[in-house]
């Protein structure tokens, strides 16, 4: 049984009712007949073409499954197709220690911020709604979105483009927690954890820390929602740090222990893990070594046409409607271009309603499919800080931070 909640309102301040769900431990969820054993397409270079979608997870429709334990799913692209906000059950997870509580108590789950503080404090989820109420709509995504992309082959989880998902999250800011706390002088940064732990304890739990000032900008929040409603066990129930436009590795699910230090954190999953080359774009060469590395950071900017795949075929001559959605990484989307020449023209496509500056932002535009042999649409995002995609696919051992222009190939019929 997983122990959930559902958000009420008593005089006008939104609470938290415990109440058991019957939604099944891990894998107890039966799996539509439909689904079961289907398989999706989703070519990797060097293989494999098809994975397998699973049914299996709590609160969760239908995803890519990659690895079971601790769990990796990825979100069908279709489903960003359908709307700028990606739905709860269709939202991918990415887990990197087996050991995750299958529920969560809300009456005696306490949030922990001590460490470098002048007032260490201990708060239930009742205390932490009595924060003042902050919401943005945000992309979540994985350092190593596209990795299975990457050529050459590098290890870790062979994401395609799937590995992230854009949701509107409410909470409280991270600042006005730390205030409650006060954070006293000498601080540099704030490291957090969640609930999950290694199986063996010699396996460093997962913690990850943000410099103070970023920690302390306004815009880092702790989220008690996703997209107007509880948030899936394994996207993070009941609290999950949310840090925008940074990469997801720094948005600590289940978040449950903050800790104010006064020296750097050289925990693994900081010194060792989630570093890139300190190189413009975060590239090498395959074959380079000896680089200066910095903990990854922020988000680049990306363009997908999700309407259309490629090897799908068009009629010669036919007007094609050609739709998909952007970011800008770590500011806003300024523009969204398209070509059908490889890059030698581009033209501008209509940007949609803009959700604010870390959301994803959908455009369209459409082209006319030439009389014969294949419709090339590549598409390009710029960002509001001036920076373009390009055509060249970075390269790194992480397999970190993919954004080269995207290419879509028609057939002609
Ligand atoms: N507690 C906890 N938080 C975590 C992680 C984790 O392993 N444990 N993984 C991080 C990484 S690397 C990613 S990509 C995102 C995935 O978020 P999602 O599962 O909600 O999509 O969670 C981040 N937060
Ligand atoms: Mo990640």
């Amino acid at each position: 049984m997983i122990e959930a909640f559902s958000v009420g309102r008593v005089n006008g301040r939104r609470f938290f009712l415990g109440r058991a769900a019957a939604l099944g431990a891990m894998a107890a969820l039966p799996m539509p007949a439909a689904l079961a054993d289907t398989t999706i397409r989703l070519p990797l270079p060097g293989g494999p073409d098809t994975r397998q979608l699973t049914t299996e997870f709590p609160e969760k429709g239908a995803l890519v499954l990659q690895r079971a334990r601790p769990p990796l799913l990825e979100t069908r692209f279709a489903v960003f197709d359908q709307g700028v906000l990606t739905p709860n059950d269709q939202f991918y997870v990415r887990w990197h220690l087996p050991v995750i509580p299958p529920q969560v108590d809300v009456t005696t789950f306490r949030l922990v911020v001590d460490g470098h503080v002048a007032r260490p404090l201990s708060l239930s989820l009742a205390d932490l709604l009595t924060l003042p109420r902050h919401e943005i709509v945000a992309v979540n995504q994985c350092s190593g979105n596209s990795r299975g992309l990457f050529q050459p082959r590098v290890p870790g989880g062979q994401w395609g483009n799937g590995a992230m998902g854009n949701a509107r999250w409410t909470g409280f800011r991270l600042r006005d927690l730390l205030d409650r706390a006060g954070v006293q002088s000498g601080a540099v940064q704030v490291r957090f954890n969640g609930l999950e732990r290694p199986v063996l304890p010699a396996t460093p739990e997962f913690k990850k820390s943000l410099s103070i000032d970023h920690a302390r900008d306004g815009e880092v929040m702790v989220a008690y929602l996703m997209n107007g409603t509880q948030m899936p066990l394994l996207n993070g129930f009941p609290l999950r740090l949310v840090v925008p436009g940074w990469y997801s590795t720094y948005w600590t699910k289940m978040l449950s222990h903050i800790e104010v230090l006064d020296q750097p954190d050289d925990n693994f999953w900081m010194k060792t893990a989630y570093r890139i080359p300190d190189t413009p774009g975060a590239a090498v060469s395959p074959t380079e070594t000896g680089y200066k590395t910095v903990p990854i950071n922020r988000m680049n900017p990306r363009a997908f046409i999700t309407n259309l795949q490629t090897g799908d075929i068009v009629q010669a001559g036919a007007t094609v409607p050609v739709r998909g959605i952007a970011f800008g990484g770590d500011c806003g989307v300024a523009g969204v271009s398209l070509s059908t020449d490889g890059g030698t023209t581009w033209h501008a496509t209509q940007l949609g309603p803009d959700s604010g500056k870390y959301s994803f932002r959908r455009w369209q535009s459409s082209v006319t499919a030439p009389s014969s042999g294949v419709l090339t649409l590549s598409v390009r995002c710029t960002n509001t800080n001036h920076v373009p995609q390009s055509w060249t696919p970075i390269w790194n051992p992480g397999g970190y931070m993919r954004n080269v222009i995207e290419t879509t190939t028609l057939n002609i019929a």
